[in-house]
């Protein structure tokens, strides 16, 4: 059986160790003796069990796709570093496991977020189904309040399945628009737009901070 306090307790730890290391690079000197300014932000990834949040990180971090699921306990972290033209940029990305069982685990995690990453299957309609309750859940969560929105996007995975599709793009962009959220096409297998994606994460992240 999942001790899931346990797991609560070192993901936290974790979570701690790796905001200590970034706060080091944080305005670390570089060779020349200019300050070296590092951003950091942390953004969630979350939607149903299997639509494939774990391979889009993965795809992006190596690079490689696994065709078989491992399900994601509680959360795993990762941190992917920037280099915007203003300075280094850390996105922390908390990648949290769609199994019920892990429910009530998940709110911890969303504290602090600068960006949010709704994850559904293009060929699975019921992981679509399950976007606008998880995006009120987290609206009440995360204290948003009156006409106030998440800053996210919404992503349609598993592009590369074409003739399996049945949420298809103007559907996708349609909830888009009306969650406020920015609408990506990817493909952990192929890589499609898996970039952009995360990309658009740090630079919108950047962009809210600082008004621009
Ligand atoms: N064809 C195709 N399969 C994908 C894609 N992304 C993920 N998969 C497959 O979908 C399954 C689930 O992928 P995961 O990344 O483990 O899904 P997850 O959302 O992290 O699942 P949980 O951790 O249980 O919440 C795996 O068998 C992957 O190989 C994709 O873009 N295209
Ligand atoms: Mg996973």
């Amino acid at each position: 059986m999942i001790r899931l306090k346990s797991f609560d307790r070192s993901l936290s730890a974790i979570l701690t160790i790796l905001i200590r290391d970034l706060r080091v690079l944080h305005n670390r000197e570089t060779k020349t003796g200019d300050i070296m300014a590092v951003e950091l932000y942390k953004a969630i990834i979350v939607g149903a069990p299997s639509v494939g949040k774990s391979s889009l990180v993965r795809r992006y971090q190596t690079g490689e796709f696994r065709e078989a699921h491992t399900a994601t306990i509680a959360a795993d972290l990762s941190a992917i570093t920037f280099d915007f033209p203003s300075g280094k940029v850390v996105l922390t990305v908390v990648d949290v496991g769609g199994q019920e069982t892990f429910a009530a685990l998940r709110n911890r995690f969303y504290v602090g977020a600068h960006h949010l990453i709704f994850v559904y299957d293009m060929t699975n309609k019921e992981t679509f189904k399950r976007i606008t309750p998880l995006y009120e859940a987290l609206t009440e969560k995360i204290c948003i309040q009156g006409d106030m929105h998440l800053a996210g996007s919404l992503v349609a995975n598993k592009s590369d399945l074409k003739s399996e599709v049945v949420i298809d793009e103007k559907e996708g962009r349609m909830l888009a628009n009306l969650l406020h959220l920015e609408y990506f096409e990817t493909s952990a297998r192929t890589g499609d737009n898996v970039s952009e994606m995360f990309l658009y994460a740090a630079s919108e992240s950047q962009r809210l901070r600082h008004n621009i």
